[in-house]
């Protein structure tokens, strides 16, 4: 069994610190010419074998400072080339390879897509490459000359600046690029191909000026503008809030269509998956502009923090996952409003990262072993890596934080660190004990905490009592206390904030209650009246919370609450509390007046001054059927959630009916698209109320949707009719969605909001209809993307569907992962995924679900990345 254990961990005998790369680039076939400049460690023994990893490489000869090696002198398997006896001083190791990237359908390492060559390092694609220490605690200087065909490939673009290019015989071309920034090899890119261009420049703060460019498909320059201007504000943001400048003479992005991640931070050449870079209003939707923002920001952001900083081994994967997701989240929240940032932020976390927390696939931010390293590219890593950098940075405050950066920055910069350097830095420059924070690190589970209330009117003393447990996870049957910061604040009963004269019995530090044993009990003294509280604000922990509120003191706080988050959350606390009485009734409401009270409060929100338009809009979107499925927990019926959250929609759409025709009308807005804050927010509300009065199911709320989607003039009001008819599987939906198609037909993004809301309908033709898709031969079979869009939004989006009591869901997406298996592991096994939650299904899904999971087991050899999903989600 293949299994890597952290504690394993030890360094190479001999380490590369210069790399210079020939690679002659030419269809079917390309060859790798490498001269690699290695060093013995200190303390190596004579005779200690060098071992490079390669995977699909045909080697063409070897040689050491010159010399080509005799045939006993080395060794070759499918994965390695040793080098048996190497000189024990500095030496050049000299190969010659040859790859095949038109045959590389799992786009890792150099394959070519649409016609572009293009590269996909991280984690282990360099290999794919040529031999190499292909792990992330060896950083060397690249020099890399590219040769190509000049008609086929104008641009030749690789990390670093760029160091030359000129003609060559044959029609023939080559650029060099050097790269002075010592990097591991995940970091390698390069890009060969015919692609359009935008150009503009960057002047940072110590006054030089940088390149920036951005590559894509000709014809399709346009759609980069936006994404150049999210860079801009992204580079000026790091200056300003972390003090972080840019270091190359040129950044460069290049967007390409066939990618199995989001995008990738190389060094100096980012690689985007295109529907990341490209937004214009006729095929991109608002959240669409948000996304592209968010993750130029981020490949931009991990300059520093993954590129000059990286990663011992990937272990370590969260220490620039996490930190760099929560720095592209800072960095929307001071771009647009930091409550929906923050809202939006808390309801993947917990649609996604909960879910899997709470499942087979749990694993703490850092994990201790591994089978395959791509598995691990994961929400916890990401998202609950976030957190916990937030956790960190609201208990020291924004100041403490960034004198921790700044330490972090002045001791690991250049150096491959762990999440202990990382760690270390804060508890150091703040002279904090951090050793039980680190914990979130290495305990995987979300902890729930229980808070109750008690107000005494004699003593005038209130108290909140705090217990917190977390649920075994496997591999971790015993869970410790965490460290977690709950920020908090007590409301008098006329709505304003209380103070306290005193306050015992642990540790509150301002606004912010540190618990960080199994129970705890605050006596607040000075109490004139009973307060009602305010827990958790801004979601200040990744926890599961429950009180003792009652659903009065929830509608309380959300009309008086001062935090938005908090006011948010008591509507959506009202809503659960309706949503799990009407499953337990079979998914018919059970509290007439508890609805009416909830839909009252949604109208004061409406009408109400506080809060924008998006934080309007999120607070009409209900819990989701995910939401409610995880707040049930076991023996979960997916039809009777369905039933129960179209039954609560539908009477708030009622009783909300006139105000949401009102606000729907008063909002339209004949003037030009704009990304401007206002207008967004204006399109959200606006679209939110259109949902909700779909949600009624009435003709007119049809017929209005229907005039809504034909007289869209932007992807995100044509989407959002659309989206809301197919959801209420309105009797035009099918008509519309045929329609869409059409106006579509050769835009291969938009073709992925048809595939993937074709997947979500509601009803029992959907599955027939996606075979069709399927089965069509001219169905892009090999893109990531559309394949994700069409049977990815099936598994994880439509789970009445997906969780057919028959098994034909189930075994839809089973096999189809089977298929997809043989061509791009990484995509099979992300699908594969969505069976996370099969033990929680009733008896009868439950083994409707296993039956299909163990066919798969049956069904031939599985990649280590399929069978390392099954193996797991089946233990
Ligand atoms: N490093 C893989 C893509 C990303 O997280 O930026
Ligand atoms: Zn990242």
């Amino acid at each position: 069994e293949h299994t890597i254990y952290l504690k394993d961990y030890a360094p190479t005998p001999y380490f590369i610190d210069r790399v210079e790369l020939e690679v002659e680039i030419a269809p079917e076939k390309s060859v790798i010419h490498a001269l690699l400049h290695v060093v013995p460690r200190e303390g190596t023994e004579p005779g200690t074998p060098l071992v490079l990893d390669g995977d699909e490489l045909l080697l063409n000869s070897v040689a050491i400072d010159g010399a080509p090696l005799g045939l006993l002198a080395y060794e070759v398997t499918p994965s390695s080339l040793t080098i048996n006896e190497p000189p024990l001083r500095r030496f050049v190791l000299e190969t010659t390879v040859t790859i095949e990237p038109e045959k590389n359908t799992r786009l890792m390492g150099f394959y070519r897509s649409n016609g572009t060559w293009c590269t996909q390092c991280e984690p282990e694609g360099f290999r794919r490459i040529t031999y190499y220490l292909d792990r992330p605690d060896n950083l060397a200087t690249f020099n890399v000359t590219m040769i190509a065909d000049k008609a086929l490939a104008p641009v030749l673009l690789a990390n670093g600046n760029p160091a030359g290019s000129g003609e060559l015989e044959n029609g023939k071309h080559f650029a060099v690029w050097e790269d002075p920034h010592p990097k591991p090899s995940y970091l390698f890119a390069m890009v060969a191909g015919d692609l359009g261009a935008i150009h503009d420049s960057f002047t940072t703060t110590s006054g030089k000026e940088v390149a920036l460019a951005i590559y894509c498909e000709h014809g399709k320059e346009d759609r980069c503008l936006y994404a150049m201007d999210a860079l801009k504000r992204s580079m000026a943001w790091d200056e300003r809030r972390f003090g972080l400048e840019y270091d190359l003479d040129v950044f460069n992005i290049v967007a390409v269509s066939d990618f199995n991640f989001g995008a990738m931070e190389n060094k100096g050449l980012n690689i985007f998956n295109d529907r990341l870079v490209f937004a214009i209003p006729e095929t991109a939707t608002d959240a669409d502009y948000d996304n592209v923002e968010r993750v130029i920001a981020h490949e931009y952001f991990h300059n520093w923090t993954g590129d000059r900083v990286t990663c011992r081994d990937w272990f370590q994967l969260c220490l620039k996952e996490g930190l760099t997701v929560y720095r592209d989240q800072e960095f929307s929240s001071d771009e647009r409003s930091r409550p929906v940032k923050r809202i939006e932020d808390v309801r993947l976390l917990r649609s996604a990262q909960f879910v899997e927390d709470g499942g087979p696939l749990a694993h703490p931010p850092r994990p201790d072993h591994y089978r395959e390293i791509n598995n691990f590219y994961t929400t916890t890593v990401y998202e609950k890596g976030a957190e916990v950098v937030r956790m960190l940075a609201t208990m020291l405050g924004r100041e403490g934080f960034r004198k921790g950066m700044d330490l972090y920055f002045e001791r690991h910069d250049g150096q491959a660190a762990t999440i202990e350097d990382f760690v270390a830095a804060f508890a150091d420059s703040a002279g904090v004990n951090l050793d039980q924070f680190i914990h979130w690190y290495l305990q995987a589970g979300t902890p729930q905490v229980a808070i109750s209330d008690e107000y005494d009117a004699a003593s005038q003393t209130y108290k909140l009592k705090l217990t917190q447990k977390t649920d075994p996870t496997p591999g971790q049957p015993d869970k410790r206390a965490m460290v977690i910061p709950v920020r908090f604040g007590l409301i008098g009963p006329n709505g304003s904030p209380m103070g306290w004269s005193k306050v015992s019995g642990g540790k509150v530090e301002g606004d912010l209650i540190i618990f960080e044993t199994d129970a705890m009990e605050l006596t607040f003294e000075g109490i004139a009246n009973r307060p009602v509280p305010s827990l958790l604000r801004e979601f200040s922990a990744p926890v599961k919370l429950t009180t003792s509120l009652s659903a009065e003191d929830q509608l309380f706080l959300a009309r008086h609450d001062s935090d938005p988050f908090n006011r948010w959350q008591a509507l959506q606390t009202v809503a659960t509390g309706i949503l799990l009485d009407a499953v337990r009734a079979g998914g018919k409401l059970t509290d007439a007046s508890r609805v009416e009270a909830l839909a009252d409060a949604l109208r004061e929100t409406i009408e109400g001054g506080s809060g924008d338009d998006a934080f309007k809009a999120l607070t009409l979107s209900m819990p989701t059927e995910d939401n409610i499925a995880q707040a049930i927990g076991q023996n979960v019926d997916p039809l009777a959630i369905h039933e129960a959250r179209g039954a609560l929609r539908k009477a708030i759409a009622q009783r909300l009916q006139d105000r949401l025709v009102l606000t729907y009308n008063a909002l339209a807005d004949d003037s030009p698209f704009s990304t401007a804050q206002a207008a967004t927010q204006r399109r959200a509300l606006r679209n939110a109320c259109l949902t909700q009065l779909v949600a009624s199911g009435t003709d007119e709320a049809f017929a209005l949707a229907e005039a809504h989607y034909r007289g869209a003039t932007n992807m995100t009001d044509r989407m959002a009719a659309l989206s809301a008819l197919v959801h209420a599987n309105a009797p035009m939906a099918q008509a519309l969605l045929g329609d869409f198609r059409t106006l579509y037909t050769a835009d291969p993004l938009v073709l992925d909001k048809w595939l993937s809301l074709s997947a979500q309908v509601p009803d029992a033709g959907t599955l027939d209809r996606i075979k069709a898709i399927l089965a069509d031969p001219t169905f892009p079979r090999n893109n990531p993307n559309r394949l994700r869009s069409l049977v990815g939004s099936f598994a994880n989006a439509n789970p009445v569907q997906f969780a057919q009591p028959d098994g034909s869901g189930f075994r839809f997406v089973t096999e189809f992962v089977a298929d997809v298996d043989k061509r791009n592991p990484q995509v099979a096994a992300r699908v594969l995924t969505a069976f996370r939650i099969w033990r929680n299904y009733e008896p009868q899904r439950r083994a409707a679900a296993e039956s299909a999971l163990r066919s798969l087991e049956e069904s031939g050899t599985l990649s280590r990345n399929t069978a390392d999903i099954l193996g797991r989600t089946l233990a």
